[in-house]
């Protein structure tokens, strides 16, 4: 009888044991997740999300989806304010750049850290941008911080070169980035 007993406990223990190993491999919560859900500005018609998910060795992957407009290339950035409420797009500010460069081409210094740069759509009005990168995080409250700025879609294409914004003229869509 002693024995079934001890041999229960340690039963017990084992399955402890093996549920607290598993629910450490089945978590989640070392990806952080952000997202902007994109409103049309200036009577575009357009729409989206732009969604920013950071792993667990801190790279952050960023998909644009956007639809609802023309077949062509629009420049996107993201803006340094999380700030939709003007009908034209402008209360969310000029690019965002906290490290203080000149407006260019991703990858290449000088650049901003919210130089996204253009995106293509297609015939069927929607089309696809993406970004890895470790320059970004989601949520950590740093400088590099995505999260309170605003996605920014524009009527014209960036030139790469114009400052301090690429040329790219009206803004056709807003999304504040949000974390989730
Ligand atoms: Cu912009
Ligand atoms: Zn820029």
């Amino acid at each position: 009888m002693k024995n079934a007993l001890k041999f229960s406990a340690l039963l017990f223990a084992l399955s402890a044991m093996a549920l607290v190993i598993y629910s450490c491999a089945s978590d989640d919560s070392d990806t952080t997740t952000a997202t902007a859900e994109m409103v049309a500005t200036n009577n575009s018609g357009l729409s989206g999300t732009v969604t920013f998910t950071e792993d667990a060795d801190g790279g952050v992957t960023m998909e644009a989806n956007i639809s609802g407009i023309a077949e062509g290339e629009y420049a996107i950035h993201i803006h340094a304010m999380g700030d939709c409420s003007a009908a034209d797009g402008t209360s969310a500010g000029g690019h965002w750049n906290p490290t203080n460069e000149d407006h260019g081409v991703w990858g290449t210094a000088p650049f901003h850290l919210g130089d996204i740069g253009n995106i293509t759509i297609g015939a069927d009005g929607t089309g696809t941008i993406s970004r890895t990168t470790d320059l970004w995080c989601v949520g950590c409250g740093e400088d590099n911080d995505v999260v309170g700025k605003g996605m920014i879609v524009h009527e014209g294409i960036d030139d790469f070169s114009s400052q301090p914004s690429g040329a790219a003229g009206a803004r056709i869509g807003c999304g504040v980035i949000e974390l989730q």
